[in-house]
């Protein structure tokens, strides 16, 4: 089956879709002047973004991690939501049943009025830190910027007692509340997630700005195809998704070019 790049018959079954889910990467945030983890974005200095995203990479090396985060949370907070984070909160907003899913943790789909309670934020957020020493279950929220002086945009090894530590225990290094590989994503979000998907069939997902290779994230996709719902991929490169796709005889829509772009007319 291949995928349909015909907007009006889109339209219309988004105006007959009572349930809808959205799946949301980090290609959603690009127009923003964001990177995207994987691709010609992918590096930060001479780093792969992906390669940082893992807890033994904290535990090597807190400084360069907490670093690249801090650039992160600086790049994030610096940034504007666009045209697709305010058309997406929009239908949000504008439909009862819509729920979505943003592996994002740049705060930008808050930022453009997304409604909260249908918005989970699967991989955590950049503005939350965690403490990391056994039995402190600290966990608080900080958009300083930088969080720590000895975070300012120096490159050199910052040691770890001017890291950012525990207001609580006062010994823990905090870290930042992301999901990284290898970490279960969390509880309350994928309970909610597995409850809108079981509680009645979920017509349509947009699929808008990701790689859809980061599981489970990506699972929810096929998870909806099998159901019978529809598929709506929103991405500058479709081409590889989409091949996937047909494999797997999922049945739906891709529009390829820039989510900033195609969401405010596809969604109108
Ligand atoms: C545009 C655009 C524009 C550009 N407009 N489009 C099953 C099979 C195999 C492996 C696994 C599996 N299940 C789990 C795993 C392991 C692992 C995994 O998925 N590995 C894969 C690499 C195979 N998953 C995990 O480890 C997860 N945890 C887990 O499963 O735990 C199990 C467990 C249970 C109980 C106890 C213990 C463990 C956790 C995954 C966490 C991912 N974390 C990161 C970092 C978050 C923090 C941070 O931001 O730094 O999340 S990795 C990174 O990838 C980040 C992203 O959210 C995520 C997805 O990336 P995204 O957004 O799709 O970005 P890109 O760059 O890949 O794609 C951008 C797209 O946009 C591209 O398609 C462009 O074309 C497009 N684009 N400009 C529209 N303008
Ligand atoms: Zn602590």
């Amino acid at each position: 089956m291949v995928l349909s790049t015909d907007l009006e018959s889109f339209q219309q079954h988004l105006i007959n879709s009572p349930r809808i889910l959205a799946l949301v990467g980090s290609g959603l945030s690009a127009s923003s002047g964001l990177t995207t983890f994987r691709g010609k974005g992918g590096l930060w200095r001479s780093h792969d973004a992906i390669d940082l995203a893992t807890p033994d990479a904290f535990h090597r090396d807190p400084s360069l991690v907490w670093q690249f985060y801090s650039y992160r949370r600086h790049t994030s907070l610096k940034a504007r939501p666009n045209k697709g984070h305010f058309a997406l909160a929009e239908l949000a907003n504008r439909k009862d049943n819509f729920l979505t899913l943003t592996q994002n943790v740049d705060g930008l789909s808050q930022r453009a009025g997304h409604p909260p309670g249908k918005l989970l934020n699967l991989h955590g957020d950049l503005f939350t830190v965690k403490c990391t020493e056994f039995m402190c279950s600290y966990v608080g929220t900080s958009y300083n910027d930088p969080i720590v002086p000895a975070l300012s945009e120096s490159e050199t090894q910052i040691p770890e007692s001017e890291l950012p530590h525990c207001p609580s225990c006062k010994v823990g290094l905090l870290r930042p509340g992301v999901v990284w590989f290898g970490e279960p994503l969390p509880f309350r979000e994928v309970t909610m997630a597995d409850k809108f998907l079981m509680e009645a069939k979920v017509d349509l997902i947009l699929v808008v700005g990701t790689s859809c290779s980061v599981w489970p994230a990506a699972g929810y996709v096929e998870r909806v195809a099998r159901s019978g719902g529809k598929v709506a991929v929103f991405n500058t490169d479709i081409s590889a998704d989409m091949d996937d796709m047909d494999e797997e005889g999922i049945d739906g829509w891709a529009f390829k070019g820039d989510a900033a772009e195609w969401l405010p007319k596809a969604l109108e």
